[in-house]
């Protein structure tokens, strides 16, 4: 069923989303679902989980951004498509491959044509702006940089490659530091930058990805801070944590361990020096007094699509409201 959205804020100017995998996927296809326009949505991902596996080179966050948006996500696990089936992992089992990492069937050409393309010399940018088109994707989707970025998680048991450390340890080492090989040299990705700098820009939105894990290797590249406090548009932080929880995957674990206070305030810290407003959900209401900045509560939890687009509206409006002066929304704070 289509969800009515004429009720909803839509944007007039241009949005530029960062996200990571999952819970930024989410809030990316609600912002996509409200923003049909071509173009007027820019969805930059964080490329830091990228790794070559089987030869193949997989951008996981990428793909769950693209999987999201056209509708070809598999909702319960989360990543991966949907319909998806597992007859090549099991012959990759059976010759004693690598199989900690499950690749499925369908997932598995988008790495084999990606791989395919970048060998023949295309970037990265080319090739998802052409898979965007093929999928039926209006919004701009980009990695962060075309240049490679590797996060690195350094822990009790040793330094780890992400995809190590997230899938095949199951994210349990104890983190001690996080590092991005590469990120102090790679371009940010040029259409990033002058989304940025587009003065019909309206809302940056950093949607509820892990900040260690997704967003920050965005914000290590040369630059980003510096434009992300230079900007004119609103920067508004979609809070990941529910309750002190991560909706999915090790945010809350990895904060603790960073020793970040693992609540809406944490958040806010880890963003201060360019947030101009955080979306918190309705549960955690009460942290909003610890909050530097002005909250919106509002329940965040994206299950369905409506939710996402909900959840997209409401995070727009709320950057609306805050490019119109310091005032009281509806369940938003001003400060
Ligand atoms: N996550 C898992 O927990 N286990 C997997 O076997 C796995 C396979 C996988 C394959 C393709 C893909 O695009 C994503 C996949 N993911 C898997 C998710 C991925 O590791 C994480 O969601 C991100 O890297 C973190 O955002």
């Amino acid at each position: 069923m289509t969800q009515d959205t004429s009720s909803l804020y839509t944007p007039a100017g241009r949005v530029l989303a960062l996200c990571g995998g999952v819970g930024g996927a989410r809030l990316a296809r609600g912002l996509n679902a409200l923003i049909p326009t071509p173009g007027q949505l820019t969805v930059a991902v964080n490329t830091g989980d990228d790794f070559e596996h089987l030869g193949l080179t997989i951008c996981p966050d990428l793909d769950s951004v693209l999987y999201g948006l056209s509708g070809k996500n598999d909702e319960q696990r989360g990543w991966g498509r949907a319909d998806e089936t597992w007859h090549c992992l099991e012959a990759l089992k059976e010759l004693g491959a690598a199989d900690w990492f499950s690749l499925g069937d369908r997932d598995l050409a988008v790495h084999i044509e990606r791989s395919h393309q970048l060998r023949e010399g295309e970037t990265l940018s080319g090739i998802t702006a052409r898979f965007c088109e093929r999928l039926g994707i209006a919004a701009h989707v980009l990695p962060m940089s075309d240049d490679p970025v590797r996060t690195t998680v350094h822990t009790d048991e040793g330094e780890l490659a992400f995809q190590e450390y997230f899938v095949r340890r199951a994210s349990r080492p104890k983190v001690q530091n996080i590092s991005y090989r590469g990120a102090d040299t790679a371009r940010p990705n040029e259409a990033l930058l002058q989304c940025l700098a587009d003065g019909s820009l309206e809302a940056v939105v950093i949607c509820p990805s892990n900040p260690q894990l997704s967003i920050d290797p965005i914000l290590a590249l040369p630059g980003m801070r510096q434009a992300l406090r230079d900007v004119d548009a609103p920067v508004i932080v979609v809070s990941p944590l529910i309750g002190g929880r991560a909706v999915k995957g090790p945010a809350a674990k990895i904060m603790a361990e960073l020793e970040l206070s693992v609540d809406s305030a944490g958040i806010a810290q880890v963003y201060l020096d360019f947030l101009d407003g955080l979306v918190i959900d309705a549960q955690d209401a009460d942290d909003a007094d610890r909050v530097p900045v002005p909250v919106l509560a509002t329940p965040t939890l994206m299950r369905r699509q409506e939710d996402s687009t909900r959840l997209a509206a409401q995070t727009l409006a709320f950057a609306h409201a805050l490019r119109q002066g310091p005032q009281r929304i509806n369940g938003t704070t001003g400060r």
